[in-house]
């Protein structure tokens, strides 16, 4: 069985394009992840997913836990088994979804013991407990247990929090080198909210305990673009260029674009989902939303160049009644045009680091775009 390996193909600037190589497959970077967080990328069939261009889908610990349960998926021959998925997946070690999402919270040195969103029932999850779920559903990118601060913290509060995500990976890499497959990778968080030398310090601990790869947690929280490309600004020249660097949780097209710029390989985000669930698309020229009255007569489809069914074979007339009537389909057809646009914007911005025009790439994708892309 092959191993897990990053071979960087080549840079532009700090943006960098290559190839993570799995066992069950590549993942070109800069690679945007759909979000599958219970089994499923919302409202796609995965074949479909797998044509839009992804190489990778996420899942997530915390939601799988509660239902059907880890054990029951690895009954059941485990995640990949389980969705008809047979290509990578990494999944989220359930920390920052125990924050966002449940009840009844409570957060010691151990972990954190929380009420189900579901149906109130009580768990805990700790680093330990976190490694096992994400190798009983099959992970092939595990995420190291950590904490996520809300924005804005105190310095002194970050810095707490920080360190206890520290400890935490120290508890996550043991358990992984316990319990994992041959193959499987365990990528550190390296946290700090907004503060420099916090960063610094988290990513330098990181570094000496040793990570298939390396995400920057806590951004994405409130914090804004500006914010965030700032902290990425002071953290990517010192990470490991080695390896790869996922931003997690983000983003809309130009917090990509801007990411990439600043030297990250791997994004994951519901956006694209999520907003075409509800009505908006992204086109060329910027988000729109299809539910607006000015398309109710409009007979051109959201992209007629496109490759993608969705984009192409539907004019904006009928998708615009299909959001109306409250129809299936409608947000059927706008997640799988969302998530086309996605991958399209993933190979164009990795085309252009290969062939050393990527500034000129964000140029024009900025023109193009306007102010809300
Ligand atoms: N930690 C983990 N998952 C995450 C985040 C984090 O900080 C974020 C922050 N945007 C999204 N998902 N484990």
């Amino acid at each position: 069985m092959s191993d897990f390996r990053f071979d960087l193909k080549a840079t532009d600037g700090a943006a960098r394009t290559g190839v993570i190589s799995t066992p069950r497959g590549e993942i070109r970077t800069p690679a945007f992840m759909p979000v599958g967080t219970a089994g499923t990328v919302k409202a796609m069939h995965p074949q479909h997913v797998r044509e839009t261009g992804a190489d990778i889908v996420l899942g997530n610990t915390y939601h799988l836990m509660l239902r059907p349960t880890a054990e029951r998926v690895r009954q059941l021959g485990g995640l990949h088994n389980f969705m008809n998925w047979d290509r990578p997946i990494l999944t989220d070690s359930g920390g920052f979804q125990v924050m966002s999402l449940s009840k009844l919270r409570k957060l010691t040195e151990n972990g954190v013991t929380f009420q189900s969103h579901i149906d109130g029932s009580r768990h805990e999850l700790t680093p330990e407990r976190s490694i096992e779920i994400q190798c009983l559903l099959g992970s092939d990118i595990q995420m190291q247990f950590d904490e996520c601060p809300p924005f804005p913290i105190s310095e002194e509060g970050s810095r707490e929090s920080m360190e206890l995500s520290l400890r935490w990976a120290v508890r996550s890499k043991q358990a992984f080198e316990e319990k994992a497959s041959p193959g499987n990778a365990l990528f550190g968080i390296v946290q700090g909210s907004v503060f420099e030398d916090q960063r610094r310090r988290s990513l330098d601990e990181l570094l000496k305990i040793g990570f298939h790869g390396y995400s920057v947690g806590g951004l994405a929280v409130g914090e804004g673009q500006e914010e965030m490309f700032r902290v990425l600004d002071f953290t990517c020249p010192h990470m490991d260029t080695a390896k790869p660097r996922y931003l997690m949780g983000v983003g809309k097209p130009s917090d990509l674009v801007g990411a990439v710029a600043r030297g990250i390989d791997m994004f994951d985000c519901v956006a694209p989902t999520r907003s075409g669930r509800h009505g908006q698309a992204w086109t060329k020229n910027g988000p729109i939303n299809i539910k607006n009255a000015r398309f109710i007569d409009d007979e051109t489809p959201l992209d007629a160049d496109s490759s993608c069914p969705a984009s192409s074979q539907y004019s904006k007339a009928y998708l615009n009644h299909l959001f109306k009537a409250g129809e299936y389909l409608g947000p059927m057809l706008l997640t799988w045009h969302n998530l086309h646009y996605y991958q399209q914007l993933m190979a164009d911005m990795r085309s252009a680091i290969a062939e050393g025009r990527f500034d000129r790439f964000v140029k024009e994708f900025e023109e193009a775009q306007g102010a809300d892309g």
